[in-house]
Order: C-alpha cells, then sequence, then structure tokens
C-alpha cells in the first residue's frame, strides 16, 4: 500500500509509555458475568486508553442477554478489555477484562494464561453466576478477590453473608465497590495486591 507523503502513523502517545522506573509487570484478569462491570472497571482505572472489544448490543440478544433493566448498557465485550495502570513507580498492573457472555466464555482460557491474579465482579442480582466464575479461577490455580459491584436495585447484604452465600473460604478477601469509580477500583486493585503479597509470604503462591 502507498503512503502519500503527507501520511503519518500514530506513534504511542507520552502517556502510553511505561515509566522508566517499572521493574515489574503483572497480568490481571477481571472476571464476572454478563453486564457486571468489567469494562467499567479497566476504564475507569486504566491510566491509558483502555483497548475495549465492545459491539452493540442488537435485538438478536433479545432473551438471549438480560441486562438487567440497564438501559444505559449499549454494547457488550466480545474479546477483552486491556488497561494497564501503575501500582508503584516499580510495580505496573496490565488488567484483562473477560467478556461476560457465556457464548464467549471459551475465550477465558486463553485470558488466565499467565495471570498471577483475578478480580471476581459480583453482581447481587445474580449470585448464581458466580459459582461457576470462581470455579473456574479455582481449577486454572489463580488466586482472587470478590468485589461485590453493587448496582441501585440489587439487594444489598452484608458483606460476611455473601462470604457464606458465596461459600468463601475465610482468607478471601471479599468488599464492595462502585467500578465507576477510579479510587473504588483501585482499592479492589490494592487488595488483591496485598492479597498475592501474602500469598507469596506463605510460599501459597506457586
Ligand atoms: N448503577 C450502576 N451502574 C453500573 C455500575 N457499574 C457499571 N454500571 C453500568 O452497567 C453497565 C455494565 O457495564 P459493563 O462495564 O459494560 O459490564 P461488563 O461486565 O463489561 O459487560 P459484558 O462485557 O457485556 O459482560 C454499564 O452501562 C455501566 O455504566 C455500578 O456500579 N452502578
Ligand atoms: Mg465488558
Amino acid at each position: 500500500m502507498d503512503f502519500k507523503s503527507s501520511d503519518t502513523i500514530p506513534g504511542p502517545r507520552t502517556e502510553d509509555h511505561l515509566p522508566h522506573t517499572a521493574q515489574a509487570a503483572v497480568k490481571i484478569v477481571i472476571v464476572g458475568g454478563f453486564g457486571v462491570g468489567k469494562t467499567t472497571m479497566v476504564g475507569s482505572v486504566s491510566e491509558i486508553r483502555p483497548l475495549t472489544t465492545e459491539e452493540t448490543m442488537t435485538q438478536a440478544g433479545i432473551g438471549v442477554d438480560d441486562n438487567y433493566g440497564s438501559d444505559s448498557k449499549t454494547a457488550t465485550t466480545v474479546a477483552m478489555d486491556f488497561g494497564r495502570i501503575s501500582i508503584t513507580d516499580k510495580l505496573v498492573l496490565y488488567l484483562f477484562g473477560t467478556p461476560g457472555q457465556e457464548r464467549f466464555w471459551f475465550l477465558w482460557n486463553g485470558l488466565f494464561e499467565g495471570a498471577l491474579g483475578a478480580v471476581v465482579l459480583v453482581d447481587t442480582r445474580r449470585l448464581e453466576v458466580s459459582f461457576d466464575v470462581m470455579g473456574r479461577l479455582e481449577e486454572r490455580g489463580v488466586p482472587f478477590v470478590v468485589a461485590v459491584n453493587s448496582f441501585p436495585d440489587g439487594p444489598r447484604y452484608p458483606v460476611e453473608e455473601l462470604r457464606t452465600a458465596l461459600d468463601l473460604a475465610p482468607d478471601i478477601p471479599i468488599m464492595e465497590c462502585d467500578v465507576r469509580r477510579r479510587a473504588s477500583s483501585k482499592d479492589v486493585l490494592m487488595t488483591l495486591m496485598r492479597f498475592l503479597h501474602s500469598l507469596a509470604l506463605s510460599g501459597a503462591l506457586i
């Protein structure tokens, strides 16, 4: 293909460059059922413009994909979300959001490859989806924390009640969050980092 002399190939923007102090990069996956807020979380916390693979939801999805009354949700992830956040000068997290619709779950295995840890996003209106999600992480030996993304019409339960309902081991962190807020999403990631650090110290992280 010929390029006209005025054509320019866009290079990385300044904010896309990794800080030169970065010494370690860690892959984290964000998983959860359809429409639980995975793409929103990657977008709210990423310091680079996130890469998304959103496709518009069409009439064909009616009766198949229940968006639980979220009229603002018009698109769904069909492959993955990708973002990045520097936790410290030295530590960088690469974030991979998974697609939520079950017909795309076969892509998760590839996305889990090399992941050090995961965030399981939970919607209290659809707790049952979380069992499948956590089961897949357990099968792959990926440690995770659980973050409850509270929607206004979702039932509210004390966190410890949710721990019991989800049959979570006592050491697995569980917290509430609002993935639309950067600070809240960052708190979740910090909790995951602390959890992974404690597992590493105890020798449980392979
Ligand atoms: N009220 C409320 N709405 C939210 C919250 N989090 C996300 N949303 C909205 O809910 C919708 C779902 O968000 P997405 O980020 O697309 O969810 P997802 O998990 O990536 O969805 P899929 O990729 O389709 O599985 C969007 O319209 C968000 O604006 C929340 O905490 N509260
Ligand atoms: Mg998504």
